[in-house]
């Protein structure tokens, strides 16, 4: 939590103004019994009209007073809390930006949405509510206290045998329910990420009338939630009943001792009422605690889980004296790299080797899960390489810095990703500064030019979220486009083509060789592996045979095999 509240520092002066209005408040609050007490004893009970009027105005004008210092504290305080939840998302878009992928396995998705959301709310509320009451409720205590052992001590005896009870009471209460509410904000993570994972699925589920399922697996998550929220605040609900019994039992006796004393006549009835005053107060005061209790409890839990993002070890970073790369030729090599995911045992890569002149490509076949994807991987640095070393032009990856080596990559991942926003905005995610003949020679070149001029406000036309309003082989060609854009030196195809025909496919290649950039790409297609300067035929994340397409013929008895098996199909196709 006080991680968390250094996040107040830049509005401290704000945060000031709320606590000092606060205070001007709690004392008017704290002045009403002592005046109430005195036009009594002195007004009321020596029928002296001028004293009831003379304190009952003061009453008022103070009670004007405490009206607008609230106000105004009310505005402070909300613009505190507001500042300080924007400063703190900031924040955490910040880090998770610098995330890694090892990061997002101990964080899911989900997970860091309602950390940003969520979290950061209770965080926000707990500030506004600290600056508005937090602090006024122990004040408005100790303060009821101290007038009340001035105006009467022995009365005010009662109160310290009730308020220590109370306040152990509370701890017990607090403790508990700090548990229970971060049990509530895991289960909203997990509520959260169902309903992401079946929005994600839409498609999938109505294909296999998974529907009902779907909404069984929510109502579970969400009757979970529900509990647990619901046994949480019942047990502050609870809290209430027992210290409102507390304080009422407190105020019985007060009234008891009063009456004894006033028959003795060393007490004046003004004085036992404003003992009494002063015993509600307080017990406003403690119900507002357990209020109060519930969203400290929450918000601590929530700040907890937003530490923890925050100080979440990111262990793929750019080495402090990494080079600047202001120009790369294109040279790859890979030096015994093995490689197995974070969090993984099995090696999904074994001791690969090969070296790469610039300007050459390389088709890299293999069948499903053999590891191709994950060579590619490596290349931009969105791994480290767990054994072994990757090189670019000689220079190891770890020594330059990342950011310029991953602007001279063009990476098209194997799943083709837009974003929701217009065609145009999706290109120039290739290069932010790119001019719109940049982009049509790119679209061009990647044979999507007159896809898009078709679409309904061409370059304008606005993508559905994940560009879901394109089909399958236009995401793929749309994001090649946005590789070529920024004229890399390596291009990285991982299955880009994989929807386009044989055709149009060619027509992408011939393209794509003027740029004369080192060309990765994974390909099912012999006619697109024809073309390498290099093909590797990968299993079980081994090299298991290498070399141009002729060699191999002649070599490679499975790669006769994948070729006798494609020039089959080829034969059927034209058949039909
Ligand atoms: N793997 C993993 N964690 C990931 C991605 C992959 O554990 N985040 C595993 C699954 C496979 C192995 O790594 O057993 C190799 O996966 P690749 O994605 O590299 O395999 P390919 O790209 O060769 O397969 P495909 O042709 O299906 O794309
Ligand atoms: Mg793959």
């Amino acid at each position: 939590m006080t991680k968390i509240l250094k996040f107040i520092k830049p509005y401290r002066v704000a945060a000031y103004i709320a606590l000092i209005l606060m205070l001007i408040e709690l004392s008017v609050e704290l002045l009403q019994p002592l005046l109430i007490g005195k036009i009594i004893d002195e007004g009321i009970l020596n029928n002296d009209m001028s004293v009831v009027l003379y304190w009952g105005g003061m009453m008022l004008l103070l009670s004007l007073i405490a009206f607008f210092s609230g106000i105004t504290n009310s505005y402070y305080a909300a613009f505190v809390g507001q500042n300080l939840g924007f400063s703190i998302r900031k924040k955490l878009m910040k880090k998770v930006q610098s995330f890694s992928f090892a990061n997002f396995n101990t964080f899911p998705h989900a997970s860091l949405i309602t950390r940003m959301t969520n979290d950061v709310t209770q965080v926000q509320n707990i500030v506004f509510m600290g600056l508005r009451i937090m602090l006024r409720a122990p004040l408005l205590i100790i303060g009821s206290l101290i007038l009340a052992v001035l105006v009467n001590w022995q009365l005010a005896l009662i109160f310290l045998i009730t308020i220590p009870v109370v306040v152990i009471f509370l701890v017990i209460v607090m403790t508990k329910g700090g548990k229970m509410f971060r049990s509530v904000q895991q289960k909203l993570d997990t509520v959260n990420n169902v309903m992401q994972e079946s929005l994600i699925g839409l498609r999938l589920i109505k294909a296999y009338n998974r529907r009902t399922h779907e909404v069984k697996k929510f109502m579970n998550v969400s009757n979970n939630l529900k509990e647990q929220t619901a046994s949480a605040l019942r047990l502050m609900e609870a809290a209430m009943p027992a210290l409102l019994f507390i304080m009422n039992v407190c105020i019985i006796f007060i009234l008891w001792i009063g009456r004894e004393q006033l028959q003795a006549t060393n007490i004046e009835v003004g004085e036992v009422v404003s003992i009494i005053n002063y015993a509600t107060r307080m017990t406003t005061a403690f119900s507002m605690f357990s209020f109060i209790i519930m969203a400290f409890s929450r918000a601590r839990a929530s700040s907890e889980r937003i530490v923890e993002v925050l100080e979440a070890k990111i262990d793929l970073e750019d080495e402090e004296d990494g080079k600047s790369l202001e120009q790369l030729k294109g040279a790859v090599t890979f030096e015994h790299v093995s490689f197995r995911y974070p969090g993984m045992s099995t090696y999904v890569l074994k001791d690969i080797s090969f070296h790469i002149r610039p300007g050459e490509t390389v088709a890299i076949l293999g069948s499903t899960g053999a590891g191709k994807s994950s060579i590619l991987q490596l290349i931009p640095r969105l791994y480290d390489p767990t054994e072994g070393a990757v090189y670019v032009d000689g220079m190891n990856l770890k020594d330059v810095k990342m950011d310029d080596l991953r602007k001279r990559i063009g990476f098209t991942p194997q799943e083709s990703i837009l974003f929701s926003g217009t065609v145009e905005e999706n290109l120039a995610w290739g290069k932010s500064d790119a001019t719109l003949s940049e982009m049509k020679a790119a679209a061009q070149d990647a044979q999507i030019h007159e896809t898009i001029t078709d679409l309904k406000d061409g370059y304008e036309t606005k993508l559905g979220q994940k560009g879901i309003n394109l089909s399958g082989g236009q995401k793929q060609r749309l994001s090649v486009a946005r590789a070529l854009i920024r004229k890399p030196n390596i291009l990285i195809l991982d299955d880009s083509t994989s929807a386009l025909d044989l055709q149009t496919e060619s027509k992408v290649l011939d393209a794509i060789d003027k740029y004369k950039c080192t060309l990765f790409i994974v390909t099912q297609k012999l006619s697109t592996a024809k073309r390498a300067d290099k093909i590797m035929l990968i299993d079980d994340g081994k090299i298991i045979e290498e070399g141009t397409h002729d060699q191999l013929m002649n070599t490679s008895t499975l790669y006769r095999e994948i070729a006798y098996s494609q020039s089959e199909q080829g034969a059927m196709n034209s058949v039909y």
